[in-house]
């Protein structure tokens, strides 16, 4: 008994002085273990009185109950020290200034391009893409321009081969839907074209172009002056007006430029539209039969008219920006603006 009344103080005291969870687990190892120091005490049982064993056993188990919550109590006390320690080492200053989230916006012509395309499908035309490269033959000649005509000296592009070449216009996904021989059409060609031109405030050599055609029975001028005037309307406000002026086209036949009164100064002359009150939007016509026939659309039973319109000509002009290579340098301090 005297034995077990020491085992007690020596475990107290060691937990007691311990300074770690390493520690305490050695001690727990040593005295409550299989070969710990309570375990021989039952062990040596045999050499006692058997009417004193019960006894001895109660006493033991007490011992090891009350050495075991020293031991918890310990641990517990270990382990709000370490909290303590984390909490203090991890506390958040809630008055610190937060970090802004900054949230990106469309690009000025990715607006204007989804508005474009609102209209005319507003007007049930669809919207078709097609390919950046192209032969020469949907780019050209398809559209009236054959080889060694002078108007293609005005769309001199990049060339791959003499026969494929970067698209100058998306007229060649209008020619492929033509092919397909499907009437009527009602669509919108969206997309980059390219030209050899010099870089300056108004030209690049790659920028984007929506080209719409329209080809059914009995289509007239008037349907192609109705739908444009009605899409400058969407586009720049109910008050505006447009005017057409004769022009040459290889693919139209009459062609015409389509001006729209200036939307800021609302006619009278001001330093957008360079004091004229109008400002050039885009270029149409009526398809040119011989067009129509070399996609295999009889031009005595069908007729269709067509436009084009220059993607950041319209940008430039609605978010009044008056050089085109700010669309493109993508300086965030400019683009954040619109
Ligand atoms: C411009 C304006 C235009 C067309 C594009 C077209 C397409 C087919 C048939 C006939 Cl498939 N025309 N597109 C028509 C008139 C003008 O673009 O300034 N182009 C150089």
């Amino acid at each position: 008994m005297q034995n077990l009344d020491s085992i007690l103080k020596n475990a107290a005291n060691e937990i007691n002085e311990a300074v770690d969870m390493d520690k305490l687990n050695d001690i727990k190892v040593r005295f409550l273990g299989k070969k710990g120091e309570l375990t021989s005490v039952l062990k040596s049982m045999k050499d006692i009185a058997p009417e004193d064993r019960p006894k001895m056993g109660q006493m033991v188990n007490e011992i090891r109950n009350q050495i075991q919550e020293s031991l918890d109590k310990k641990k517990a006390d270990f382990e709000a020290k370490i909290l303590e320690k984390k909490l203090e080492s991890e506390t958040i200053d809630v008055t610190l200034p937060g970090k802004v989230q900054r949230v990106g916006h469309l690009h000025p012509n990715t607006k204007t391009l989804r508005e474009l395309e609102d209209i005319f499908v507003g007007m049930g035309y669809k919207v078709v893409e097609g390919p950046e490269i192209e032969f020469d033959y949907y780019n050209f000649e398809a559209l009236n321009i054959p080889a060694d005509h002078p108007a293609k000296d005005e769309q001199d592009t990049f060339y791959i081969t003499k026969d494929i070449l970067l698209r100058t216009q998306t007229s060649s996904v209008q020619v492929h839907e033509m092919e397909k021989g499907e009437l009527p059409i009602r669509m919108i060609s969206p997309g980059r074209v390219f030209r050899s031109d010099e870089v300056d405030a108004t030209h690049s050599p790659t920028f984007h172009q929506v080209e719409g055609l329209v080809i059914d029975k009995g289509i007239t001028f008037a349907d192609l002056k109705g739908t444009l005037q009605e899409f400058a309307r969407r586009l720049f406000g109910e008050d505006t007006k447009v005017k057409f002026r004769p022009h040459h086209f290889q693919f139209t036949e009459p062609s015409a430029e389509m001006d729209v009164s200036c939307f800021k100064c609302k006619g009278k002359g001001c330093r957008f539209c360079k004091g004229e009150g109008w400002i050039e939007i885009l270029g149409c016509g009526v398809v040119h039969p011989h067009v129509l026939e070399m996609s295999g659309i009889d031009p005595e039973v069908y007729t269709g008219f067509a436009f084009g319109v220059g993607l950041e000509r319209i940008s430039l002009f609605k978010y009044e920006i008056d050089d085109m290579r700010l669309l493109y340098e993508n300086d965030t301090r400019f683009l954040k603006q619109f």
